[in-house]
């Protein structure tokens, strides 16, 4: 691969983008992911407004027409026929018009939009658009609160693991053993013929993976069933962080924008979230840990999932011991921050979510960390990040020791996140 020299990482940025770009969503990379996927969309848009704020707009635009009745937002929307991707539309079996998957992702929305109407240089239209989205995004908190939140704890479940974003983590390990595999057909995985199978989650995790969609599928999708349904049920601390953040974000904007209801309702469940969190603190790993809910236990997994709550407004002291953990970390990569501690035996550097360094991760902390007054941890995760694109490219994510690129290339989200670091 030829090295992206600093200078030009802006522009190539820019040219990934469009690379990318189907007109009004954004694939995270041709073949690979050749869809829309939620969260991957909303962070994009982060880039795109860099250059074209309409553009920007739209790409969540899109996203929304595709909510469900219910309020959820779906993790994928299949625009075209593509059979480069398993499962695909003939698996999920949703029944809309557009087909969709039947989960949904981490809820990014809420903060991008916000960031987008603070940083544009169009105003008017930031307003416009985003008062249009505000609703729209504060249906899909409730539809989390009441849905994947039914006992009313303040924390929301995943009922599947792909919808943390985190596929893999470890931190599903112990919850997805208990996932059958029986009933699961003879399926062709495809992600392993555009990206080296070493990189991928193993064969047997595939299997579990489907079996949660037919376990959903034979539900009809409904969503005031699927909770109790599901052996899989966690409560991950750096989903939980970035519903709180969002629901924060559009808390503000209702309020800005005189939509007090869903002011007032947000800021409650940023009261209630925040209460809760501060339960998944774990004191020996100086970080938060997940829940297991049907087995009524905190996962011992030191992953990047519980340094994220520090971008929600947690606690003062927690920011700073999160700093400190951040900055043991740094003894044991080159580059921050990985997705899981070297110093578990399960660590894996070059697998997907249970090693490698995430740029949209890096970007999320270093936003969260500006209320710990930590500059130089500030500038030395955002030097790794450029560093690790300069040696490794706009990979899908890199390994921390090496920076070696892997998964899929030319990848959306890890350009838009340059283009937010080089600002
Ligand atoms: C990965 O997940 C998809 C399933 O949603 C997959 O592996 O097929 C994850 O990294 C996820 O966080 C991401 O949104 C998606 C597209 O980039 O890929």
């Amino acid at each position: 691969m030829k090295p992206i020299s600093r200078l030009d990482m802006f522009d190539h940025a820019e040219r990934v983008l469009k690379i990318n770009d189907m007109g009004t969503y954004t694939v995270p990379t041709h073949g690979l992911y050749p869809f829309q996927w939620n969260w991957d969309s909303c962070l994009t848009a982060l880039g795109q407004a860099h250059f074209d704020e309409h553009r920007a707009w739209t790409e969540i635009d899109t996203l929304f027409q595709h909510q469900w009745e219910d309020g959820m937002v779906p993790h994928i929307v299949f625009h075209k026929q593509d059979k480069g991707y398993f499962p695909g539309p003939d698996v999920w079996q949703t029944g809309r018009t557009v087909p969709t998957s039947g989960i949904t992702q981490p809820p990014v929305a809420g903060y991008v939009v916000k960031r987008l109407v603070d940083h544009a240089r169009d105003p008017d239209l930031a307003e416009a658009r985003a008062r249009d989205l505000v609703p729209k995004i504060a249906r899909w908190h409730e539809w989390f609160h009441a849905c994947r939140d039914p006992k009313k704890t303040g924390l929301v479940a995943i009922l599947h693991p792909w919808e943390s974003g985190r596929d893999n983590s470890i931190d599903w390990d112990d919850a997805f053993s208990r996932v059958p595999t029986d009933g699961v057909g003879e399926f062709k995985r495809r992600d392993t013929s555009h990206a080296d199978a070493a990189h991928r989650p193993t064969d047997e995790q595939y299997k579990r993976y489907i079996w949660l969609v037919q376990r959903f599928r034979s539900l009809n999708w409904d969503n005031t069933r699927l909770h109790d349904a599901s052996p899989f049920q966690v409560v991950d601390p750096g989903f939980n962080a970035i519903l709180i953040r969002s629901v924060a974000d559009i808390a503000e904007l209702a309020e800005r924008y005189g939509m007090t209801g869903i002011a007032q309702m947000s800021r409650r469940h940023v009261a209630e979230g925040l209460a809760a969190l501060e339960s998944l603190w774990d004191d020996r790993l100086g970080q938060y840990v997940c829940f297991d809910r049907p087995a009524g236990r905190k996962v011992d997994s030191a992953s990047i999932g519980g340094i994220l709550p520090v971008f929600a407004a947690i606690p003062l002291e927690r920011v700073q011991q999160l700093a400190t953990r951040i900055e043991a970390l740094k003894a044991r990569v080159e580059y921050l921050i990985p997705s899981h501690d070297p110093a578990d035996p399960r660590f894996e550097s070059l697998r997907y979510w249970r090693g490698p360094v995430w740029l949209i991760i890096n970007h999320m902390i270093i936003d969260g960390l500006v209320r710990g007054d930590v500059p130089d941890l500030i500038a030395r995760i955002t030097s790794d990040s450029i560093r690790l694109i300069e040696e490794g490219g706009f990979a899908e994510y890199h390994d921390p020791l090496t920076a070696e690129p892997c998964g899929g290339g030319t990848f959306s989200w890890t350009a838009a996140m340059i283009m937010e670091f080089l600002q």
